[in-house]
């Protein structure tokens, strides 16, 4: 890959790559289509807008945002303008978005009309009072439309923020098994590593390809596959506003037949048991991605027997932005990651620090040039995770003799479901919020089909009696005070915990009883 230069902005890149693509179309969202030269001037106009509304270099700007042109639009308009955006998960419960808000002191934030109310709760639980942009709808009192703010002259490409490449360029929210979300920063330098060392060379991405990720661009694994990877090379993408469900998906694989399908297992799954699964020949996949969580094996082969095509099961993470372990196209091996990524190195320690032999479990640590920076504010975890040239994954993980990685759980008590992490801990605390329960161990499970799901242990208070409908109770609970992908799937009433002699919840022991 080209060595960068030292001053470089990851947006000015993305213009100047395509100033030659002016009528191709860029992206196709629900509203239709949208030509790189009409997202040059919007992005142009957006940071020209972000200026002219007193939003200053390295000031955050959160994205509330569906999948629409837009997101493209504010998060390179942002760093165009020097700002840094920070695209938020669209399903959280709105403590999260006050405690993001004030977390990153974002002086304006971006907001899908759709999501407009949620906001509106969130900015009622904090002081903060940041410029509030609509996007896709009307503004109530002063907010600002995205449309209107887009009637703007365009800033001129010399006008575009002198960013260094190891600057902070945007964050993204990263979950751990205790505390708050850790707001993961990363440079402008980190978005063009992942398109040179995974997207090029290992999906041989390029401008005839017409990708589609199901994994939403707030997501690190949607980000690099909706925008950073394809706008790096002029490829077409296709977004979807709507929750990737297999009809929605289904219908946009037929009518805009992508070349490259960015899927995660969980969905997989589900498009594989479905009765309006399309036929071969209705579909035009020539390679598709998987993340998130390990693929089974099975899904993966029976993937491939109905399509003819791989499905490059791979390993990434928020801090390492993208894959950095995968497979490779003619020499998959399902049931693995793969082996890793060219300019990333991988180890697998022990818990002294020392390398494992082959076939040996690990510890997984990552050495690689789209590493983020540190997690604000957060001394204590950034100092545990980024460790000098490496990065601590969290995850174990074993190679066999020819450089596959499997995985082999977590080091810590974090769980993986949907291709999102749920702690624990934090599922646990919101039972016991429940006037019925007295104490949850909660811990996750691998279902018929090898995927995680979740399951809550719970102890009743001594007046309670368990019941079917006390435990749909409990799941709408959870659903009400945590983001959906993190209920419950499954309660169990339990006269008591297995629990350590200080009083800790043992949860291996109720994996072990889980498991019969
Ligand atoms: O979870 C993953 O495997 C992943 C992949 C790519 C980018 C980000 C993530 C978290």
């Amino acid at each position: 890959a080209a060595p960068l230069p030292q001053r470089f902005n990851f947006a000015r890149y993305i213009l100047q790559t395509n100033s030659g693509r002016a009528s191709k179309t860029a992206y196709i969202d629900d509203d239709g289509p949208l030509s790189y030269g009409e997202l040059d001037q919007r992005v142009r106009r957006f940071a020209a807008a972000l200026r002219k509304a007193g939003i200053h270099p390295e000031q955050r700007v959160l994205l509330m945002m569906h999948d629409t042109v837009d997101l493209p639009t504010a998060f390179l308009g942002a760093l165009f303008a020097g700002a840094v955006p920070v695209p938020v998960n669209t399903l959280l419960p709105a403590e999260d978005y006050a405690y993001m808000i004030e977390h990153s002191r974002a002086r304006a934030v971006v907001v899908s009309h759709a999501l407009l109310p949620c906001l509106q709760d969130a900015l009622a639980k904090t002081g903060a009072r940041p410029l509030v942009i609509v996007s896709g709808g009307d503004a109530p009192g002063g907010a600002s439309t995205m449309a209107g703010m887009l009637d703007i002259e365009p800033l001129q490409p010399e006008d575009c923020a002198d960013t260094h490449a190891d600057d902070f360029a945007f964050w993204l929210y990263s979950s751990g098994s205790t505390g708050r979300p850790k707001g993961t920063v990363h440079s402008h330098g980190n978005l063009y590593w992942t398109a040179e060392l995974y997207a090029k060379p290992v999906l041989g991405i390029n401008e005839n390809d017409i990708g589609f990720s199901a994994a939403k661009l707030f997501f690190a694994y949607g980000l690099g596959n909706g925008l950073t990877f394809p706008l790096s090379v002029g490829a077409t993408t296709v977004l979807m506003a709507e929750r990737p469900t297999p009809a929605a998906v289904f219908k946009r694989l037929t009518e805009h037949k992508p070349t490259i399908f960015f899927g995660v297992p969980t969905l997989y799954v589900a498009m594989l048991s479905s009765d309006a699964l399309p036929r071969k020949e209705d579909v035009a996949m020539r390679v598709c991605t998987s993340a998130g969580e390990a693929l089974p094996r099975e899904v993966g082969e029976k993937f491939t027997r109905r399509f003819g095509c791989e499905i490059l099961d791979g390993l990434g993470s928020t801090e390492m932005l993208h894959i950095f372990i995968s497979n490779r196209a003619g020499s998959v091996r399902y049931g693995t990651s793969g082996r890793p990524v060219e300019g990333y190195e991988i180890e697998l320690r022990d818990e002294t620090g020392h390398p494992v032999p082959a076939g040996e479990i690990g510890d997984l640590y990552i050495r690689g040039p789209s590493a983020a920076l540190l997690y604000w504010s957060n001394r204590e975890k950034s100092r545990a995770t980024f460790q000098g040239d490496w990065l601590k994954s969290g995850d174990k993980y074993v190679a066999d003799a020819d450089g596959y990685y499997a995985y082999a759980g977590r080091s810590d008590d974090m769980l993986k479901v949907s291709g999102q992490y749920v702690s624990p801990i934090e599922v646990e605390n919101v039972l016991i919020e429940h006037p019925a329960v007295l104490e949850s161990g909660v811990i996750g499970k691998t279902d018929g089909e090898g995927l995680t799901k979740t399951v809550a242990y719970v102890v009743l208070n001594r007046s309670e009696t368990p019941s079917d409908s006390l435990a749909n109770d409990l799941k709408s609970f959870v659903k009400t005070k945590l983001a959906p992908h993190k209920y419950p799937r499954e309660i169990h009433f339990v006269a008591e915990l297995p629990k350590t002699a200080t009083g800790k919840i043992q949860r291996f022991r109720l994996r072990a009883i889980d498991a019969g």
